[in-house]
């Protein structure tokens, strides 16, 4: 574990502005106690703010989306800190659930986290008032390290609520027959949204299972060989509804990866890229245009292994959240390639081979050697963990 979460008070997050104006955003370094797991390379994404950004093509495929659902509210300026109540509480997402773990989620202090997903903004709308929105913003999350997956990305949040005139006559909202009809609307609208987007893109449904939502789905698109997860959603619990002023509706909603979107629409093959400031990447692209990116090259990639016992608690986020810090974005991917559990004491421990390649240049072999040289001392160091 990088940093634990201790049980002393925290004097300030009472007055930690929540959900306040993007002129709030900037590095959030001074708000974290010091048991935040936050690390500067995350820190420093935070008012960078790419959705915002109409020639970034974030700031693109948001818009594409919000042109298909006409009528909703876009909401795009909320802050990424927000209460564990915002984003696991009011969620229902118990006690103990995966997603709450210091391996899976930043947390600022004990009870302020970077949101994981934009569904923390749910219930707060809800209350507003508002009956069909958009919510749009920067979520972060420990994770695995690949062309798809990063620990700073962006969703979008949509919920579409329906009062006893739209659904079906005689369907009380909170009938099975109304659930029946929100999820096929749900698929519908979101298989249209996709549709006019992409055009003819080869999509499938997949079961999922989310706390705040009953039945539960997720979406995948064939891209690059391999079925990408774009989104999830599904109908929203009913003690959600009822909770937050609007027991009289039912109602779906869903939350997307703009990344993953955004790889499909300009066939960008790396999630890296999104953050990079080489003109070659931004200058390709331009507001309300969707083009197809041309790779500017693809520098050799140089691997490295890394073979260590494992300490008592260890997640492999821990290790990958690490990498990433000490080598940013030099690094395409984080693999498992051996489990070792020794034979008369037990200990168990990992091989990790880590792939370093810059999509900008060539990397010297020094400045590889350098870099592995301070993931070992990390590991040992903060890891706790003996190299082998
Ligand atoms: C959620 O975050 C739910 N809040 C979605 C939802 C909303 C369900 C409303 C029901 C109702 P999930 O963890 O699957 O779900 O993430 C949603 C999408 O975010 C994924 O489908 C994927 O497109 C994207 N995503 C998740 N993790 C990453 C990552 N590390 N890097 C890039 N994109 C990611
Ligand atoms: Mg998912």
């Amino acid at each position: 574990m990088l940093l634990r979460l201790g049980l002393r008070p925290r004097s300030f997050a009472a007055s930690t502005p929540l959900a306040a104006s993007l002129a709030w955003s900037r590095p959030i370094q001074h708000l974290c106690d010091a048991q935040s797991n936050v690390t500067p390379n995350i820190s420093d994404k935070i008012g960078v703010n790419h959705h915002l950004n109409d020639r970034h093509p974030l700031g693109i495929i948001k818009g594409l989306v919000e042109a298909s659902f006409p009528g909703f509210d876009c909401v795009d300026d909320l802050h990424p800190v927000v209460t564990t109540k915002q984003c696991f509480d009011s969620l229902m997402i118990p006690e103990g659930h995966v997603s709450r773990a210091e391996s899976d989620t930043y947390y600022v202090t004990r009870d302020t986290v970077l949101r994981t997903h934009t569904s923390a903004h749910q219930t707060e709308l809800l209350r507003s008032g508002r009956t069909q929105f958009l919510v749009t913003g920067d979520v972060y999350r420990r994770d695995e390290v690949d062309a798809s997956h990063y620990p700073a990305f962006h969703q979008m949040e949509g919920v579409c609520l329906f009062g006893a005139d739209d659904l079906p006559a005689g369907a009380a909202p909170a009938s099975a027959e109304a659930t029946a009809w929100v999820e096929d609307h749900l698929k519908a609208s979101l298989e249209g949204m996709v549709d006019g987007v992409f055009g003819p893109v080869e999509k499938r449904w997949v079961d999922a299972h989310f706390p705040f939502t009953d039945p539960s789905l997720e979406l995948e698109i064939y891209f690059n060989g391999e079925w990408l997860e774009v989104l999830g959603c599904g109908v929203v619990q009913r003690q959600i509804l009822d909770d937050n002023g609007a027991g009289a509706s039912a109602g779906w909603a869903f939350g997307l990866g703009l990344e993953r979107l955004a790889m499909v629409l300009f066939d960008i093959p790396d999630i890296r890229l999104f953050w990079s400031t080489d003109p070659r990447f931004t200058e390709q692209f331009a507001a309300g245009k969707v083009v197809q990116f041309q790779p500017f090259s693809k520098y050799p990639p140089c691997f490295k292994d890394i073979t260590f016992w494992l300490p008592d608690t260890f997640h492999e986020n821990d290790f990958a959240a690490l990498v990433r810090s000490v080598a940013g974005d030099l690094v395409e991917q984080v693999e498992t390639i051996d489990d070792f559990v020794h034979p008369k004491t037990d200990r168990a421990s990992k091989c990790f081979r880590i792939t370093y390649r810059s999509m900008e240049r060539s990397l010297t072999n020094d400045e590889v050697d350098a870099l592995q040289v301070e993931i070992r001392d990390a590991v040992a160091g903060e890891l706790g963990a003996e190299l082998r």
